[in-house]
């Protein structure tokens, strides 16, 4: 199957499970509109892609693989509703589109987010009426979330971002920075995949733990070129933002050309990280590519 019907496949059934989720709600309400609204907004799902490809890349997608892939989307989905409010980055846009408090309120928007956020450990913890796993492996795919997007990963990211506008940050602890912001999330998610199948071995999960630290860089380093080379328009979001805002980012700290080379390095490192998986990774492979060849 090629990587495009592969991404195309993993989106379709990403969304239909999320859409089954919603709708087993009782009642349709304001707060599950805003909900939906940020859910299906067009996010590429990449982190869900991830979790697919790491799944097949021990062994088969299983229903739990399916939890995994609309907890992390779902937690995702929650930070950028967060991140756009106005005591963050105070955006209007998103994905082309107003932002959750824009389209909304800004009360609507804090539980929109409060809500995904519960949605994705409701998820996590659910029992498949067709498909069991050990429930040792359920409890470290819950921990392995939490850890990744509380207060030892992506939110005390955001945390160091709050606190960095105008701020000179080393090249040391903006990448702490982002390991944590946007990394730890993106290696959850490939961990959360290869959990699923029931049949990870620790080598196999360190390294894709070498895999996802590196793409997890070299995605945010790709966003801040994108802020710098890409229109808004493309973006879905105004460029320049980080800029605006005075946020050190690769670009500022490296230039253009030598952010460019690192993200590069990355993918390759990403690469040799699968040198023990087969074939059946390669659509880990097409990942890392697509993350530093991506245009928005
Ligand atoms: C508010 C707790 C809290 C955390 C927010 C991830 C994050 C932390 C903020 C997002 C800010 C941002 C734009 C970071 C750059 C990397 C990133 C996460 C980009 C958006 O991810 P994509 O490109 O988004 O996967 P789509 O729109 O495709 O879903």
């Amino acid at each position: 199957m090629s990587f495009t019907r592969f991404t195309s496949q993993c989106r379709q059934r990403v969304n239909q499970c999320l859409t089954e989720q919603l709708n087993a709600y009782d009642a349709h309400s304001y707060l599950q509109e805003a909900m939906h609204y940020n859910l299906f907004n067009g996010g590429k799902r990449i982190r869900p892609i991830l979790a697919y490809a790491s799944a097949e890349a021990i062994a088969e997608i299983t229903p739990v693989t399916d939890m995994a892939a609309m907890a992390v989307e779902a937690i995702h989905a929650y930070s950028l509703i967060h991140d756009d409010l106005p005591a963050m980055d105070d955006d209007d846009l998103r994905r082309g589109k107003p932002t959750c408090h824009i389209a909304y309120n800004e009360a609507t928007a804090i539980l929109a987010g409060d809500a995904l956020q519960a949605l994705a450990f409701d998820l996590m913890s659910a029992q498949s009426t067709n498909h069991s796993i050990k429930p040792d492996i359920q409890l470290s795919m819950v921990q392995t979330l939490a850890q990744a997007s509380g207060a030892s990963g992506m939110v005390a990211g955001q945390s160091i971002d709050c606190h960095a506008v105008n701020q000179m940050l080393s090249l040391e602890q903006l990448k702490t920075m982002h390991r944590l912001k946007t990394g730890a999330l993106i290696n959850a998610s490939i961990r959360l995949g290869a959990l699923s199948t029931g049949n990870a071995s620790e080598t196999q999960l360190n390294a894709l733990n070498a895999y996802g630290n590196a793409i997890g860089l070299a995605f945010q380093i790709q966003d801040d070129i994108l802020d710098v080379t890409a229109d808004t328009e493309t973006l879905g979001k105004p460029q320049g933002a980080d800029a605006e805002l005075s946020k050190p980012t690769y670009v500022s700290l490296l230039g253009l050309e030598e952010a460019q080379k690192t993200a590069k390095k990355l993918h390759q490192d990403s690469i040799d990280a699968l040198g023990y998986f087969d074939y059946r990774a390669d659509n880990l492979r097409h990942l890392s590519a697509y993350i530093i060849n991506r245009s928005h």
